[in-house]
């Protein structure tokens, strides 16, 4: 008899700094996947339709001030309010491409000082990614491509100290991508990882929980 049980979706989350090209290729990845006929959705956080979202959003653009703790709880809240959808959506067959994850909510909220072990404890529980892409350039080289708009965080120095954590946070599982490579040579070396990654999901890779 055939089996209704549908294969699961991989998770797939691309980290790095900002203007290392996350966006353009979490474009790419989608039409590519989609091309395949893998059902494949683009998910980003924060997510800023959400209430909280909202609030975030609002503390980003700097029409609002926020205690660190405050934001970086918010910012986890964020992905707790979709992680159910998240984990139904997986279970159902679909790949999830996240622009930005856990990872970022530490890296970014350490760089201000605050205790990385403390920023990691609201992630606990939340699902753990198949597969980290972390697109690669210096905070420099990041800066000199421009387009560094007027929200917070969107300074080189700052950029730096993020940077730092990422590098903290790395381990050997991350796919780490030379994000200074032209543009198609990014999006050939994202393509062969996630399509390994999306094959062992197929096969039966159980879900696993952050943080690990
Ligand atoms: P975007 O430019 O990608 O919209 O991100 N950030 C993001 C955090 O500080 N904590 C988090 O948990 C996440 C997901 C990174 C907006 C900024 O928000 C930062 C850049
Ligand atoms: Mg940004």
């Amino acid at each position: 008899t055939e089996s209704s049980v549908k294969p699961r979706g991989a998770l797939i989350v691309l980290e790095g700094l900002d203007r290392s090209g996350k966006s353009t290729q979490c474009a790419k990845l989608l039409s590519f996947l989609e091309g395949l006929g893998h059902p494949t959705e683009l998910w980003r956080f924060p997510d800023r339709e959400t209430s909280v979202g909202k609030m975030i959003s609002a503390y980003l653009s700097n029409k609002s001030q926020l205690d660190d703790h405050t934001i970086h709880l918010l910012f986890s809240a964020n992905r707790w309010e979709k992680r159910s959808l998240m984990e139904e959506k997986l279970k159902t067959g679909t790949t999830l491409i996240v622009d930005r994850y856990s990872y970022s909510g530490v890296a970014f909220s350490s760089a201000k000082g605050l205790d990385i072990d403390w920023c990691k404890a609201p992630e606990i529980g939340l699902l753990a990614p198949d597969s980290v892409l972390y697109l690669d350039i210096s905070p420099e080289r990041a800066a000199e491509r421009g387009g560094y708009g007027d929200e917070r965080y969107e300074r080189v120095e700052f950029q730096k100290k993020v940077a730092d954590f990422y590098q903290t946070l790395r381990d050997s599982s991350w796919k780490i991508i030379n994000a200074g490579e032209a543009m198609e040579e990014v999006e050939k070396k994202i393509q062969e990882v996630v399509l390994d990654k999306v094959k062992e999901c197929t096969k039966g890779k159980p879900l696993s929980l952050l943080w690990s």
